[in-house]
């Protein structure tokens, strides 16, 4: 059969740039060989062709099935409020107007925590392929003409949309074929000097469970690891072959399970690995040590989410932690300054008071000073989404119209997927003001840095 992977157009080139389709690479290594498989990726091409590209690809490789990547349903930032999801119905309207008769099958991120609104809102999509799709997408390939039989997998009949139940989650300590990932995908446009657009992944889940977070919903709450060595090979070979410097851990969180994290650093330093990374870290298990370590095998970014300053708001979100946690962190980086270090927080949370206000605003304002040039802090606001535990509390907290309407699809409904703690507008206010201030009266008279990117606010001093 001829399989067709396409990623998801984003529809934007800005704040947009196109990383290594991790996703469809990974359940095209899982294909047997008798199917020929080719992946595209539109976001490569310039906007005004990008449809061009998957239409020469579905002419010239004429598929029997198009796999189109849904990773993407907005930015989750309230203040640069895109969806993405609105390329999908057309992108899918103009694949079936082509070829008819194709298998049209999707799957992603995106798709996963939206999976019913999408197959009722899109009714060209055949099959959607829900959460992990290793085996999912194996097997419905092997089946599409007895789809009820595929569990994980959602399919259409007469009478509506069906789902057979879900799949226990595949496993992941599978050894990867780097070599063979790469014949199905060229990874060349994706090595950059930027540590983002290329991704490693070293385990799935996480055994946290923080209130608005849907990771441990789209890949489980236990750690499925992969041999370290495994790892590395697969960094190894990207050097080797293509030159692969700089990349990122795309994992959940990179340190947890710390022994696993420190057997990869210490397979890339065994190794003389010359590369750079960025990773995603929980603070409450940080010591200097790791972050030595990590700094000798080529980290230079570490991402920290404390999500609250206060005792009370690491209680709310679960954080295993405690406000020493953060100073200890601060006061580690501070000593390992070739890192740089992003601190996330959030504005507004269920568990927020005004002593935690007027508290933040402290830390936000301390953080980039005592981390001189390394460190930022990025304010947000929380984007709801379905099978989270914030979602309950919204609802009980009064708001029925968060009930339905998560899956927005102008920027004025996706603003309204933000938790706003009831009654502290004006602290909401007040923090959207006092940034505002920061951005166009502080920034030009003290020449700091401080500008709105696509996470939120970043707050760092230059
Ligand atoms: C790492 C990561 C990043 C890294 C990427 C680093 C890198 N180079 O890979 C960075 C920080 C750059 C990033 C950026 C963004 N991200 Co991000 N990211 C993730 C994260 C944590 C993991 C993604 C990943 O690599 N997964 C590993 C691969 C193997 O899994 P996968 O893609 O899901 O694919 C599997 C299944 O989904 C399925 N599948 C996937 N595609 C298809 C297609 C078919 C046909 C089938 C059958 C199956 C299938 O099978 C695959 C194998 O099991 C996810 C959260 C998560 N846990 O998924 C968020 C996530 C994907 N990101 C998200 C978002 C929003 C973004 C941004 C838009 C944020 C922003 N405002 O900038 C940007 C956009 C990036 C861009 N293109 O410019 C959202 C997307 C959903 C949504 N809410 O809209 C997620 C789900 C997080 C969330 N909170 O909801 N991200
Ligand atoms: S926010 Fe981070 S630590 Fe918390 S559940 Fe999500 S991935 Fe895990």
């Amino acid at each position: 059969m001829n399989i067709l992977l396409v990623q998801q157009e984003m529809g934007r080139r800005v704040r947009a740039n196109p990383v290594y389709p991790r996703g469809l690479v990974d359940i095209a290594s899982c294909l047997p060989a008798s199917h020929r498989v080719k992946i595209i990726d539109p976001n490569l091409s310039p906007l005004s062709t990008s449809f061009e590209s998957i239409e020469q690809a579905i002419k010239s490789f004429r598929p029997d099935i198009v796999g189109l990547s849904i990773k993407y349903i907005d930015t989750t930032n309230r203040l640069d409020p895109y969806v993405f999801y609105n390329t999908v119905p057309e992108t899918i309207a103009r694949i079936k107007e082509l070829i008819p008769a194709v298998n049209m099958v999707v799957g992603g991120a995106g798709f996963s925590i939206f999976s019913r609104e999408i197959m009722e809102d899109i009714p060209q999509i055949d099959f959607g392929v829900f959460l992990e799709g290793e085996e999912s997408f194996r097997d419905l390939v092997d089946h599409l003409d007895k789809p009820a039989s595929v569990p994980g997998v959602y399919y259409r009949e007469k009478d509506g949309v069906h789902f057979p139940g879900c799949r226990s989650l595949p496993s992941f300590s599978r050894k990867a074929d780097p070599a063979k990932a790469a014949s199905l995908l060229d990874p060349s446009p994706y090595i950059t000097n930027d540590l983002k657009i290329f991704g490693i992944q070293t385990k799935r889940g996480c055994s946290f469970h923080c209130p608005y977070c849907n990771y441990p919903f789209l890949n489980g709450d236990r750690y499925r690891l992969r041999d370290p060595k495994d790892v590395v090979d697969e960094i190894q070979f990207l050097c080797e072959k293509y030159g692969l410097k700089k990349f990122s851990f795309s994992d959940n969180i990179f340190n947890v399970p710390s022994p696993h994290a420190v057997s990869i650093c210490n397979e890339i330093i065994d190794r003389g690995l010359k590369v750079e990374w960025a990773a995603w870290c929980d603070m409450s298990s940080v010591s200097d040590e790791f972050f030595r370590l990590s700094a000798q095998a080529g980290c230079r970014s570490m991402e920290f989410s404390p999500d609250s300053s206060t005792k009370e708001g690491l209680n709310y979100f679960g954080k295993k932690m405690d406000v020493t946690d953060i100073e200890k962190t601060i006061r580690i980086a501070q000593r390992h300054r070739q890192m740089t270090y992003a601190f996330n927080f959030f504005c507004s949370h269920p568990a927020m008071t005004l002593k935690e206000a007027m508290k933040s605003l402290v830390w936000w304002l301390f953080i980039p000073f005592l981390l001189w040039k390394s460190g930022r802090v990025s304010l947000g606001w929380i984007r709801i989404y379905p099978n989270t535990r914030i979602h309950e509390t919204v609802l009980s907290e009064g708001f029925p119209s968060l009930k339905e309407n998560l899956l927005a699809k102008t920027a004025e409904e996706f603003t309204k997927t933000f938790y706003h703690k009831k009654h502290f507008w004006l602290i909401d206010w007040m923090f959207s003001l006092i940034l505002k201030i920061a951005e166009y009266i502080i920034k030009p008279i003290l020449k700091i840095h401080f500008r709105v990117r696509r996470e939120s606010y970043p707050f760092y001093y230059e």
